[in-house]
């Protein structure tokens, strides 16, 4: 089976899938025309505010739109360029995490929460200390800790920090040197703080050695972790060669071992996805700017059906 569009309706990217309550959400961007041209710092991501979705049928309806869950004009800390989120539920309330840049033009993650998976979600007055990137992925585990994967690198700001500290000049890797990292966190029980210092995130190649910058399938950006059994997914973007990519892990915090690639370069530079299971079915949501006629910055939401073979390796489109 194809990929298929969702949400013909409006331009919308990054999807975070989730069920709440038996329900199936999807956390978007809200792609927007603006008035910067194209640019390696990814100012043509404009965006303004966010909207939830809800989806009851994945393999033949449309994204119903639950209407605005949060703007940029009410979060006390905004410079601008809303961009990637991810909604989590603990004890009962909702927490949206979000990537913003400040005034000073820095990305950092921030918190709000909700009652409802549908908003509005009241924005906190600042950042959570000591973030930094772009692109929150929120995963729950069994035990109820929420683990909060970060990162992309140009105009995601990552080459930005080492041991995450703002450094005086971007470590970009080339060749035969280290990948750079995503990071993780593990959240603090109120979810609205790090618990701890975010780790990197290491990333093994088929040979089980860290990978390089110069593989293909390195990391660049659009984290997202599933379990399914007892195996943890990380799966992401590879930005400059427009991939998206999985490896498995036995724990949160990895190592994870990379397995394969599902998604291959889509029309627009960007590939981001998340990948949720609903009534016993798992799927793959992403974007590309077909729609747009491949404006990058104006991009639709898409799914497709995933399955697993019996070594837990992803089948996608079966
Ligand atoms: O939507 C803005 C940025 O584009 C996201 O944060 C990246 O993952 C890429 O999809």
């Amino acid at each position: 089976m194809e990929p298929r569009y969702i949400f013909p309706h409006d331009f919308m990217a990054d999807p975070a899938a989730h069920v709440f309550n038996d329900k199936l959400y999807i956390y978007p961007s809200h792609d927007r025309e603006g008035s910067v041209s194209e640019n390696d710092n990814g100012d043509h991501f404009d965006m303004k505010d966010y909207h939830c979705l809800s989806l009851d049928d994945p393999d033949n309806g449309l994204c119903h739109d639950e209407g605005l869950i949060l703007s940029v004009d009410d979060i006390p800390w905004a410079g601008r360029q809303l961009w990637d989120s991810d909604v989590v539920e603990k004890g009962g309330r909702y927490y949206l995490v979000f990537c913003l840049k400040d005034r000073n033009d820095i990305f950092h993650l921030g918190v709000a929460t909700s009652n409802t998976p549908t908003g509005p979600f009241k924005p906190e007055p600042d950042p959570i200390r000591g973030s930094y990137s772009i692109d929150p992925c929120l995963f729950k585990d069994n035990d109820g800790e929420v683990y909060c994967y970060f990162g992309g690198i140009w105009g995601g700001q990552l080459q930005w920090y080492k041991d995450n500290r703002l450094i005086e000049f971007p470590i970009l890797p080339k060749g035969t040197e280290k990948a750079l990292q995503p990071r993780v966190a593990r959240m603090s029980d109120d979810m609205l703080q790090f618990a701890e210092e975010p780790r990197p995130v290491v990333i093994l190649d088929e040979s089980h050695l860290p990978m390089l910058a110069e593989d293909p399938h390195h990391f660049f950006e659009a984290s997202w972790l599933h379990k399914r059994g007892d195996k943890y997914y990380f799966s992401y973007s590879t930005g400059d060669t427009h991939l998206i990519c999985y490896a498995i892990g036995d724990n949160p915090y990895g190592p994870f071992t990379f397995q394969g690639v599902l998604l291959k370069p889509v029309v627009g530079w960007t590939s981001h996805h998340s990948i949720c299971e609903y009534k016993g079915r798992w799927y793959l949501f992403h974007h590309d700017s077909v729609p747009s006629g491949g404006k990058t910055w104006l991009r639709s939401l898409k799914v497709v059906p995933i399955d697993y073979d019996e070594e837990g390796r992803i089948v996608v489109g079966n």
